[in-house]
Formats: C-alpha cells, sequence, structure tokens
C-alpha cells in the first residue's frame, strides 16, 4: 500500500534524526517557561514536535512547508475540478510529499475499499434521543468504532514497538472515511429523518461521495468547496485542542479511534471549532435584528453590544495568529468567486471590516482578525446546509486527516506517553518571591 511503502522507506532516517535529538542534544535549552505561561493557558511554550504542519503567527499554517495557496495550486486535481483532491493532501501530509495524481488516487482507493461503517454504529447513532448535538453524536460514533481498531486488536496479540505505526495507519484510513460516511448520516437522520445508510461510490472521489451523501442541490458546487473545506481544515499544527487532545490520548496507546473521539471532545467547544457554528447564529441574529445586512454604524454597535454583555464575537481572535487566517482568505475567496451576491456572504465580508476595528478599540483580543470559523459556515448555509449545529462535524471530518496523519508518524517515531509536571500556587509564589529578592 502506497502510505505504507513510502513511510517505511523514510523512517530509518527519521528515526535517526529524532534518536540524535534525544540522545546527544537532550540538554539544550530551546523554550524557558514563564509564570505567565503556566497561568495562562501555556500560550507560545515550545513543547510539541510534529513536521506535519506549522503556524507561523503572520503567514498562517503550513502543511509540510506549503501555504494554503500553495497547497491548493499544487496537488493534483480530479477531471474537471478546481480544487484538489483530498486523497493527495493525505498524502501530503503522510509522506512529506506532494504526490503525482496517480498516488493522489491511490489513496482515494484505499478509502473506497475501507468505506465500510458496522450496522450496529448507525443502530447506536438511533437509539440517541433526537435532540442530541450532532458533534455529541459524531463523537459517540467514532468511539464505537474503536470496537474495529486493528491498532488495539494488534497490540494485545503482542505487536512490537516498531509495528505500531502500521496497525495506526491502518486504523487511520478506516477511521477517516468512515467518519466522514457517518457525518453524513448523522446529517441526514437528524434533519431529515432518513435511515438509509450511505453507499460509497468508488468513482467519486472523497469529497464528491460526501457531497452526494449529503444529498445537496448543488452537488458538483459543494463537492468543489468540500475539496477546499477538508484540506484547510485538516490540520493546524499539534497545540491547538483537538490536534493535542488526540496526541495526548495516543501517547498512553489508546487507539486513533479513542484519541479521536477525544479530539473531537475538544473540538466541540465554543472557544474551538464549536466557533464555526457560532459565528452564523452571530451573522443571523444580526440579520434578524436589522432585518437584513445593517449599515457599518449599526453593525459596529452590535458588535460592541456582543462584547459588553461579556461575550466573545466568534470567528475572531486567536492563541497563535497575529494576522488575517489564510484559511479564512481562501474560504471568502471561494464565496466571492461563486456566489459574491450572496446576502450573508456580503454580510460577513461587513463584519469582516468592522469587527477588527471594534475588537482593536476593546484593547484585549491579541489578535483581532478573522479565524477559519468567521466565514466557513457561511459558505455550507450557501448550498443549503443550515442546521448550524451541524458545522463542527464537517471540521471534525477534516481535522481527522491531520490529526490521524500526527498519531501515525508519533507512533511510528516511538513518542513516550506525555506527561508535563504540575506545580501548587504556593510553589510558584515561592518561586516570584525568590526571582524579586536581590541577588
Ligand atoms: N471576542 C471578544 N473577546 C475576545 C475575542 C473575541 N473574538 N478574542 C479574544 N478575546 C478576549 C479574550 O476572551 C481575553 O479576554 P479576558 O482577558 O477577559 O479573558 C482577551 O481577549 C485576551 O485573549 P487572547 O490572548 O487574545 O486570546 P486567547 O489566546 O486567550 O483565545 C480564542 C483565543 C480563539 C479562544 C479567542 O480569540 C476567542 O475566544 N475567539 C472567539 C471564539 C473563536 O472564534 N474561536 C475559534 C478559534 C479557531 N478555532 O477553530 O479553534
Ligand atoms: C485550529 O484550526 O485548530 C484553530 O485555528 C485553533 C488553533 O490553532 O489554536
Amino acid at each position: 500500500m502506497i502510505l505504507q511503502d513510502k513511510i517505511a522507506a523514510q523512517l530509518p532516517e527519521r528515526l535517526n534524526r529524532v534518536r540524535a535529538l534525544a540522545k546527544e542534544h537532550a540538554d539544550i535549552v530551546v523554550d524557558h517557561v514563564t509564570i505567565g505561561q503556566i497561568v495562562g493557558g501555556m500560550r507560545d511554550i515550545k513543547s510539541l514536535l510534529t513536521d506535519i504542519s506549522f503556524v507561523d503567527p503572520v503567514l498562517g499554517i503550513h502543511f509540510r512547508g506549503m501555504s494554503i495557496p500553495e497547497v491548493l495550486k499544487s496537488l493534483p486535481k480530479g477531471r474537471g475540478n478546481q480544487m484538489p483532491l483530498v486523497g493527495g493532501l493525505y498524502y501530503l501530509l503522510m509522506v512529506g510529499e506532494v504526490p503525482t495524481r496517480e498516488q493522489a488516487l491511490e489513496v482515494e482507493a484505499e478509502w473506497s475499499q475501507r468505506a465500510v461503517v458496522p450496522d450496529y454504529v448507525y443502530k447506536m447513532i438511533r437509539s440517541m434521543p433526537r435532540e442530541t448535538h450532532p458533534m455529541t453524536l459524531f463523537s459517540q460514533a467514532t468511539l464505537a468504532l474503536q470496537n474495529e481498531s486493528v491498532f488495539t486488536q494488534r497490540y494485545f496479540d503482542g505487536m512490537k514497538r516498531d509495528e505500531y505505526w502500521s496497525a495506526a495507519l491502518e486504523d487511520s484510513l478506516n477511521l477517516t472515511v468512515r467518519v466522514m460516511m457517518i457525518a453524513a448520516y448523522i446529517y441526514r437522520l437528524k434533519y431529515f429523518g432518513e435511515t438509509k445508510k450511505p453507499k460509497y461510490n468508488p468513482r467519486q472521489d472523497f469529497a464528491g461521495n460526501f457531497a452526494r451523501m449529503m444529498k445537496v442541490e448543488d452537488r458538483k458546487g459543494y463537492a468543489e468547496l468540500m475539496r477546499q473545506y477538508f484540506i484547510i481544515h485538516s490540520d493546524h499544527e499539534s497545540g491547538n485542542v483537538s490536534a493535542h487532545a488526540m496526541h495526548l490520548v495516543g501517547s498512553a496507546l489508546s487507539s486513533p479511534y479513542y484519541s479521536f473521539s477525544a479530539a473531537m471532545n475538544g473540538l466541540a467547544g465554543p472557544l474551538h471549532g464549536l466557533a464555526n457554528q457560532e459565528a452564523v447564529r452571530w451573522l443571523i441574529e444580526v440579520k434578524t435584528q436589522f432585518g437584513g445586512v445593517p449599515s457599518r454604524e449599526q453593525l459596529r454597535q452590535f458588535a460592541w453590544d456582543t462584547l459588553n454583555s461579556g461575550q466573545v464575537i466568534p470567528g475572531y481572535g486567536h492563541g497563535v495568529l497575529r494576522a488575517v487566517d489564510p484559511r479564512f482568505t481562501a474560504q471568502l475567496e471561494f464565496a466571492k468567486t461563486h456566489f459574491p451576491d450572496d446576502e450573508l456572504v456580503r454580510l460577513a465580508d461587513l463584519v469582516y471590516s468592522v469587527v477588527p476595528d471594534v475588537l482593536r478599540e476593546q484593547g484585549k483580543a491579541k489578535d483581532p482578525a478573522p479565524n477559519v470559523d468567521a466565514v466557513s459556515g457561511t459558505l455550507q448555509y450557501y448550498y443549503g446546509i443550515r442546521n448550524f449545529k451541524f458545522y463542527t462535524v464537517l471540521f471534525g471530518i477534516g481535522r481527522a486527516l491531520g490529526v490521524t496523519a500526527n498519531y501515525v508518524w508519533s507512533r511510528a517515531l516511538g513518542m513516550p506517553i506525555e506527561r508535563p509536571k504540575s506545580l501548587t500556587t504556593e510553589m510558584l509564589e515561592r518561586a516570584a518571591a525568590e526571582a524579586k529578592q536581590p541577588a
């Protein structure tokens, strides 16, 4: 299998490099930790290793060294498509090279062979109360899939350490396509009462299958959007809540399914992935209050009212970025190219021209610019996906690509169980007092 062969070929060299760091340079200091960081969400502490993606605070995410525009331009595309094949992105994340079209199609073919969701998963979803949030169903369904884990099975059969990564790759290829199908099932069940199980069509790519399973009217347009969507949402280095949860849980050798379910529980938080649902809810509130797109002054006031009531403006701000998120730019460009006159797109664009100044005036947010979530739901809304509680599930399908690639490489490189050290308040106070004493 192509990903297996490519990773195996790179592994000896990668292992040597990481082992050399661990053995020969273990004492080299790369960062120091302040009390502010300990009580401030560990912001900016350089303490995670990944070669799969890196976030530059100004330039944004780079997948294997490539920016979003470079990735969208360079990855191979299916015949007649503007946006790249998702299989090509998975290859890039896993292997670190831009694949040929044939190589990207090999990954797509792997998915089509693995696109089977056991019936008990669907049954479990159906048995939940109707009002259950789609993210709860999505996380539960992933957890239920743990039953299928090749990694867990082989671990308890006595698998050797240097085989962990290939068992993890098996699970990852299965997981990525299965959670996509589960997501479509949740959507059709929850909002249309349909119980028919989705079927994967091997003649369509990953995103094409998703668009068909979702039964969106403009399937072709939606498939193009979702190619871009899944690619840009795949990874955002390793410190964000979902990626870090996946890494942390995986470091205990919990399977990719256990770990991904944990990642999705983190993504479901309003300060993380759920912000995409909240951003559209906020736009709709604006539209409802003003009966359409408001004036700049009305919008400014609305934004201030949100801040004054103690709430955040969803889709704005970031823990690492200090400039407009290139994922936001890519999506806004897509909307402006394909449906520039859409009312919600015009409103999202107006918000973009008003809210950063309001946040700057307030002076609290370190990054007053829009992030990925500011506009992603607006594009879904255009294609008729209007139940915005579903939006974070879409983020989850994309995120599966990045976090599973990281899981595979963490096992390949023999990353140990993660276990940082705690201190008490008193210890920190003592450290502060000692630091203030004259030498
Ligand atoms: N609206 C209002 N206040 C904000 C915003 C915002 N969009 N962004 C930051 N702040 C506040 C923040 O709440 C904090 O206030 P306080 O000191 O009272 O606790 C202050 O500004 C400083 O926060 P930062 O250091 O700038 O941001 P931090 O790294 O702590 O948090 C986010 C980053 C993304 C959680 C924060 O910007 C936020 O809550 N944004 C809105 C929710 C959102 O869009 N989340 C999605 C992020 C992307 N993703 O998909 O995960
Ligand atoms: C992400 O994509 O995970 C978000 O932008 C959050 C982050 O990077 O902290």
